[in-house]
């Protein structure tokens, strides 16, 4: 901060070359951009799966079994690698803090402050994305909502500066784009931009191969950085929540009846229910938080036992779990689900009976579903 007649000026760095230009931002920009918009999809199809409106819930469908392990799993591949993504498109784009005078008109002003909204928004996405995946939730406000409000910023922000940056993107896209060409020839000095755009592509190639694993399970043996394991837990598969973190004991179990209400209610003791027609199934448990795993389950159709009960066809069900409180206690099933053949209320894992922490006595698996709807330790059915 050199000073000039007394008085301290900020002098902006120097940037020069072309690890900061136009160019860079714009390449860096598009895959940003693509990655942003496969997690904000990805992002939808998680929330209508988890949280319906009502008119929708009939409809969700039951198929494919494993869309939205692949959705999920792509949700949070893709956000984990737009870190780097949005750190490396920050990074070239800095020194625009310092253009000066820092607001030339009312328009630049509003630039801005798009900008800015753009990227704390970003930033926010991306890291309360990263912490919910290691369960840890350092903040006061609770995840699922305000990480979906925020995607709305995202999206929205996104597309204005694409709006406002269109000219610039439109001269930059490629290097035969007339801006590009147009660039001065001491612009080349310095670090390539070749080798910037490589180690971005190195980055985000060391992220996804350690961590994609913990739900694409042909490369489990490298997921050596993501919270979860697919192959690590009871039974062969990973745990979210205990029975003692969640409240069921041993003395709630062994009293155990299946209770389903409907137009002919009834119960059903564990033995009752073993001795009714056993179906096996091969379906993943996919988690919101990225991990899923395929595993074989067996249990009693959720349609034989709901036409038991005299449901009407097309019954939707409640599902009610042991569990004494926690979001996951109450579960509500549209009846694309409730009508699928691979819709179990499930005894068995991997061939043994039902662990504890896997949902002992009895637990819902479906397909194409999130698991936090995979209800463990049921207790009640109930035809809606
Ligand atoms: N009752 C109840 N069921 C539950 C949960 C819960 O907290 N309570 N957690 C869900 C979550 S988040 C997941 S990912 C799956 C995991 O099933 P698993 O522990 O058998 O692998 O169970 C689901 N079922
Ligand atoms: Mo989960």
């Amino acid at each position: 901060m050199p000073a000039s007649r007394g008085l301290p000026v900020l002098r902006p760095p120097a940037f020069a070359g072309r690890l900061h230009d136009a160019r860079t931002a714009t390449a860096l920009g598009r895959w940003l951009g693509v990655a942003l918009a496969v997690c904000f999809l990805t992002g939808l199809v998680s929330h209508f799966l988890q949280q319906p409106p009502p008119w929708l819930l009939p409809h969700l469908p039951s198929r494919p079994s494993w869309g939205y392990r692949l959705t999920q799993g792509l949700h949070v591949a893709v956000g984990l690698a737009a870190i780097v993504l949005l750190f490396a498109k920050l990074w070239a784009v800095y020194p625009r803090l310092f253009v000066w005078p820092p607001l030339r008109s009312v328009r630049h002003a509003l630039e801005r402050l798009s900008v800015a909204v753009l990227v704390a928004a970003g930033v926010f996405e991306v890291l309360t994305g990263l912490l919910n995946i290691a369960e840890w939730y350092p903040w006061p406000f609770s995840f699922v909502p305000v990480h979906y409000a925020v995607a709305w910023v995202v999206a929205g922000s996104v597309l204005l500066h694409i709006a406002v940056k269109a000219p610039e993107i439109r001269a930059h896209w490629s290097r035969r784009s007339p801006g590009t060409l147009a660039l001065p020839d001491e612009e080349r000095d310095g670090p390539d931009r070749r080798a910037l755009l490589l180690g971005v592509g190195a980055a985000v190639g060391a992220v996804t191969v350690t961590t994609v694993g913990q739900s694409f399970t042909p490369l489990g043996a490298l997921d050596l950085l993501a919270p979860r394991h697919p192959g690590y837990g009871p039974q062969g598969l990973p745990v979210n929540r205990t029975a003692r973190a969640a409240g069921v004991t041993a003395a709630a179990v062994r009293g155990w009846r299946l209770e389903v209400r409907g137009p002919e209610p009834y119960g059903l003791t564990l033995a009752e229910l073993a001795e009714l027609p056993q179906h096996r199934v091969r379906l993943p448990i996919a988690c919101v938080e990225g991990w899923s795993m395929d595993a074989d389950w067996t249990g009693v159709r959720i349609r034989d036992l709901l036409a038991r009960a005299g449901a009407p066809p097309g019954s939707g069900l409640r599902v009610v779990s042991l569990e004494v409180a926690g979001a996951y206690r109450v579960m509500d099933m549209g009846r694309e689900y409730a009508d699928d053949p691979l819709t179990l209320l499930a005894l068995r894992l991997n061939g043994e009976v039902l662990s504890a922490d896997h949902g002992h006595p009895a637990r819902i698996i479906a397909p194409n579903r999130p698991g936090v709807l995979q209800t463990k330790w049921v207790t009640r059915l109930e035809v809606v």
